[in-house]
């Protein structure tokens, strides 16, 4: 139960976060709604692919993503240490990830932006072993870079459509490798969850709705997907992945906006098997399983968009949003979500 209530905490944190941010008072009349540069034109900072731009616009960001996980999960039920080690002789404890990401967004014409993405990512995995050895894994590089096009479908008053339509390179590594007690100081390949990329190109379709009904609030929601073709040069081939989600936000003040997202995920087990992977280890470590990686996960996210309305910041956007799981049901035992976060800096010219 104890750990299972501190799964609760952050979420009821954010709940009374989001409560508040109906009963902040509304800027006074002389704050220039809907003219100008608006905070929540833009989506919250885990959002991507939201907005479209004008012909010929430029828009440069950096985003930071870190993401903790921490405890066992399987289906809807924490799984304690010694749960997972009358099973296996490793249990992962705690993985933490991050990930530093360049953007580039062109207009080449009213109707259709462009946009690039790369990253760097460093994972980190705590585990132990039957016998109470600690260690850690570590593995860092580029990921995979994504192409995307965002094409405007609708546009009806407050109401704006577009099309999400990417591509996913094989960019980041599928050759991780670091040394664990088994392997005697050796490195070795490292499970699916510590590889940096996908091995495969992937495509990123999506559809994006955004409301703009006045210079006060604004919201939105995108359906996405990241769907997998052929299969890597490891043999196998990640289980594709659907998300969608929905945000509010409410300006409160010229620069500021508040808002309250809640997202949903789904995603598949692996096909195939890591030929780098001996087979037995499936039987070692949950992580080496192929078919202990689906899930399904709900979570609730609080942001905050912040954008300079003159001198020297003009124009230059810093959004921060936190984020908690709700619901998680892991096809497990799998290290389970615990928050997130992502910080952005975005400037158009
Ligand atoms: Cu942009």
């Amino acid at each position: 139960m104890i750990p299972y209530l501190s799964v609760c905490r952050l979420p009821s944190v954010l709940s009374l976060a989001a409560a508040t941010l109906f009963v902040v008072p509304v800027a006074s009349a002389d704050m220039p709604m809907g003219n100008g540069l608006s905070p929540n034109s833009h989506a919250p900072a885990g959002v991507m692919g939201d907005h479209l731009h004008r012909a010929g616009e430029y828009m440069l960001s950096l985003r930071t993503m870190r993401m903790e996980m921490d405890g066992n999960r399987k289906g809807g039920s924490n799984l304690s240490t010694g749960d997972v080690l009358g099973d296996y002789m490793v249990a992962p404890l705690k993985m933490t990830m991050d990930m530093q990401m360049v953007g580039l967004m062109v207009a080449p014409s009213n109707d259709l932006t462009l946009m690039a993405m790369a990253g760097y990512i460093d994972l980190e995995m705590k585990h132990v072993t039957r016998t109470g050895a600690r260690f850690t894994t570590r593995a860092s590089g580029f990921s995979d870079v994504s192409l995307t096009g965002l094409y405007r479908l609708w546009d009806h008053g407050a109401h704006h459509l577009h099309l999400n339509a990417g591509v996913s390179l094989p960019t980041g590594s599928i050759d991780s490798e670091d040394n664990t007690p088994l392997s005697a100081g050796a490195n070795v390949q490292l499970p699916y969850a510590m590889q940096l990329g996908s091995g495969t190109w992937d495509l990123l379709p999506g559809i994006t709705w955004r409301y703009t009904p006045d210079g006060e609030w604004s919201g939105g929601a995108q359906a996405s997907a990241v769907i997998r073709t052929g299969e890597n040069s490891h043999d196998y081939t990640l289980g594709d992945r659907f998300n969608a989600t929905g945000w509010i936000a409410r300006r409160v003040g010229s620069s500021i906006s508040l808002s309250a997202r809640i997202s949903a995920a789904t995603w598949g087990d692996i096909s195939g098997a890591d030929d780098e992977l001996p087979a037995a280890m499936i039987n070692i470590v949950p992580t080496a399983d192929p078919d202990r990686r689906a899930g399904t996960e709900a979570m609730l996210h609080l942001g905050l968009n912040w954008v300079g309305q003159h001198g020297l910041l003009h124009g230059h956007r810093f959004a921060v949003e936190a984020g908690a799981p709700v619901y998680q049901r892991l096809d497990g035992p799998q290290l389970r979500n615990r928050w997130q976060m992502a910080g952005s800096w975005q400037y158009a010219f």
